[in-house]
């Protein structure tokens, strides 16, 4: 049955509520008999704040349109890719030209080598890389490769990281400081998530604490350098650099997670801003400007254990895809010629400063912690500070939830869960983000009405 959009109407004003019936209502309705919970990812379904998602049309610059055609100004972007916002012109030509030569071939091509030469150009401690579909087959590779290139079978991850859905770090974290993994997804084998201790983020102590728990026996360290998993959490004066000392003393190896601060806080990702090398790098989002992809690559002896000219094995069909590669070097040419982060970080400061002062005239101070860095925003319903993810989890998700709907009711798109990061653009205009703050303002009148 084709969804007919309905006309296009201006765009949404205050207090608008979802309609009894809609395209998205009827959608998902086919959906939810199709897909389970109706989705192709779970925190699409708005499950973390209730309600019904609605469906998207369409999506221009700062602006997502739905099937009922209502225009939101979106800050999930995908969870991260739109650093320019959606199908800016130059990924949209390059998509053009590359569709006419064809999608797929199961062959090497001219694109992932110069890809390749862009990604480790930008990102220095990337020696070589592997391209591959998804973040989750990036971690999940990074740690096939550690443990193969270690002989070690632990892996430390920290409590609210988040490295895709692979069952070595599907694990949550039991009771204390460093614990052994317990399965966080039924289908985990319990034997497996043993093998990955949790550990608290910024927390060298806890780190130390492991090492000496399981002397010699970690193949690796995988770290978010800024962590959005749990919100936005930025690593702590010198958290980083002790991550990187304890690993090395202790033979094990650092991977940092870039799969979304990896282009989006500096060009050359964390790894850059905080002038930290990691041994191997994990990444995504923005190097596929919307298409799937994921890498992961570091130093040379590492990645040349890989098959075919190594023994570790690691494949797909669709890795390298044209399609996909032609976007990245679409997205990293454009990074090169006009790097965006002081823009972007001025749009942030923006959208913070006017955020404080909404929050600041109610009084909300102390019920709300807003962390920034660069173009990546949480606005915590919680008191702060928030250093890590049992500090986090003090949000009160259910005033976040009316806050959501009441912002969706305004015309503005933010992530449907607490525990994600603002994704701002530079699609995003001064007006849209003084808009967004203005309606944040009213939204949060809801939240603590
Ligand atoms: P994907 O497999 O979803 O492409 O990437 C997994 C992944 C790995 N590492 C980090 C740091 C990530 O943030 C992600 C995926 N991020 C989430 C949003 N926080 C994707 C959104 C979703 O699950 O639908």
């Amino acid at each position: 049955m084709a969804v007919e959009t309905a006309p296009r109407r201006k765009t949404a004003g205050k207090g608008r509520r979802e309609p009894r019936s809609s395209n998205s209502r009827r959608l998902f309705g086919r959906a939810k008999t199709l897909m389970p919970g109706g989705v192709s990812s779970p925190v699409r379904s708005f499950a973390s704040v209730g309600g019904e998602p609605f469906f998207v049309a369409s999506a221009r610059g700062a602006r997502v349109r739905d099937v009922d055609g209502r225009s939101y100004l979106d800050f999930v972007g995908s969870y991260g890719p739109h650093l320019f916002g959606h199908v800016p012109g130059f990924v949209q030509r390059a998509l053009a030209r590359a569709t006419r030569r064809g999608t797929s071939y199961g062959a090497p091509t001219e694109l992932e080598v110069r890809l390749a030469e862009r990604v480790t150009r930008l990102v220095p401690s990337i020696e070589m890389v592997r391209f591959v579909s998804s973040g989750t087959e990036a971690t999940m590779s990074a740690a096939r490769l550690a443990r193969g290139a270690t002989g070690r079978k632990r892996l430390i991850k920290a409590d609210g990281g988040y490295h895709g859905h692979g069952d070595a770090f599907l694990v949550s974290a039991g009771s204390g400081l460093a614990t052994l993994g317990i399965a966080g997804s039924p289908g985990v084998p319990e034997e497996l998530a043993a093998l990955t201790t949790v550990v608290p983020y910024n927390d060298v102590a806890a780190l130390e604490e492991a090492f000496a728990r399981f002397p010699g026996e970690f193949a690796a360290v995988f770290l978010e350098p800024v962590a959005a998993n749990m919100g936005l959490v930025p690593p702590e004066e010198g958290y980083l650099a002790a991550v990187r000392r304890l690993t090395t003393e202790h033979g094990a190896l650092l991977v940092f997670d870039e799969v979304i601060s990896g282009f989006r806080v500096a060009a050359g990702g964390a790894q850059e801003l905080y002038g930290i090398a990691p041994d191997l790098t994990t990444l995504g989002k923005i190097l596929g400007g919307g298409l799937p992809v994921g890498a992961y690559g570091g130093r040379r002896d590492l990645m040349e254990r890989m098959a075919p000219v190594g023994p570790v094995y690691q494949a797909g069909t669709l890795s390298g895809n044209p399609l996909a590669m032609s976007a990245g070097i679409a997205m990293l040419d454009e990074i090169a010629r006009r790097p965006p982060y002081a823009a972007l970080d001025a749009k942030g400061a923006l959208l913070e400063r006017l955020l404080r002062a909404e929050i600041g005239k109610r009084g909300f101070a102390d019920r709300l912690h807003l962390a920034r860095l660069g173009s990546l925003l949480t606005l915590f319903f919680a008191e702060g500070p928030v250093r890590n993810f049992a500090e986090a989890k003090r949000s009160d998700t259910r005033r976040y939830a009316v806050f959501f709907h009441a912002m969706r009711e305004r015309g503005v798109f933010l992530p449907p869960a607490q525990y994600e990061a603002w994704f701002v653009s530079t699609a995003h205009s001064d007006a849209d983000l003084r808009r967004t703050a203005r309606l944040a303002g009213e939204s949060l009148d809801a939240a603590f009405a």
